[in-house]
């Protein structure tokens, strides 16, 4: 076959104009495609949301891809190994309720499992802000391409709008820091000390709703609430994502 590149260049900006277009209005905005969100996004799509993820960097998989300490694997504990199971994710038992998985794998089964379900992924896409209008709610996002970020460049974004957005950034709780931050309602209290047992268990009475819209999943609904950190165990993570996406399905009918 001959090949015409602006065949290709017409391909390319038609398709991803089309799903960009139809992505202005979705039920489900997840912020973060690190396994938390990922996760989200996997459930939400499954159960029939219009999910789009939105994730900063070029790649997905936020800290997972690194496992611990660059060793590329994760530790998943008992509660959370039918994550692994449902996803095809291969896991060793270790010792008693441990298991081991590649990191790698874990990302790309999670990532894969999200597209074949009609998530859809936005990389290299930064959220600089939220819509909140006369109603009090979180109901929309303001974006930018990330490299417009990174060069400092004054570019005006976009915005999409949202019936619920997730705020699954890990670590720095980006959105609800936006929000707190423009005088929403949304105590922050920051994340505590390495405690891994506490920090696990503890996660999923974090995930929830913490403003009228917004969500919160993974270490950012722990440090939402002052809680422990965790370091490479992925179970909250897994198990965490799954919950955010079953109260925004719960909360939109579905
Ligand atoms: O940090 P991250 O992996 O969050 P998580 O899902 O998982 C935490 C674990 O990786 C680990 C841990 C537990 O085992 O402690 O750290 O809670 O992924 C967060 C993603 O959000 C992206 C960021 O690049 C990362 O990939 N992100 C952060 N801020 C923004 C963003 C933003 N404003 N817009 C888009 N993406």
């Amino acid at each position: 076959m001959e090949l015409d590149e602006v065949t290709i260049s017409r391909a390319i900006l038609a398709s991803q104009m089309e799903t960009m277009l139809d992505l202005l209005e979705m039920d489900v905005a997840v912020v973060g495609g690190g396994p938390s969100g990922i996760t989200c996004a996997v459930y939400c799509a499954e159960m029939g949301l219009k999910v789009g993820l939105f994730e900063k960097k070029l790649s997905i998989g936020g800290g997972m891809w690194g496992g611990g300490m660059m060793f590329p694997r994760i530790v998943v504990q008992e509660e959370a190994k039918e994550v692994l199971d449902r996803f095809g994710i291969a896991a060793a038992a270790f010792e008693p309720g441990y298991y081991v998985a590649r990191s790698v794998e874990s990302v790309s089964k999670l990532t894969a499992a999200a597209c074949t379900a009609g998530a859809e992924f936005f990389n290299l896409i930064t959220v600089e802000d939220v819509v909140v209008r006369a109603d009090g709610r979180v109901s929309g996002l303001v974006v930018n391409w990330s490299p417009v970020e990174m060069a400092g460049l004054h570019i005006d974004p976009l915005m999409v709008r949202c019936r619920a957005v997730v705020d699954a950034t890990g670590h720095d709780a980006t959105i609800a820091h936006m929000v707190a931050r423009k005088g929403g309602d949304l105590p922050i209290r920051g994340e505590g000390f390495m405690w891994a047992e506490r920090a696990e268990g503890n996660i999923l009475d974090h995930t929830k709703e913490v403003f009228p819209g917004l969500y919160v999943c993974g270490m950012a609904a722990n440090a939402v609430a002052g809680e422990c950190r965790m370091g490479p165990i992925f179970g909250g993570m897994l198990l965490s994502g799954r919950r955010a996406a079953e109260m925004v399905a719960a909360a939109l009918g579905h």
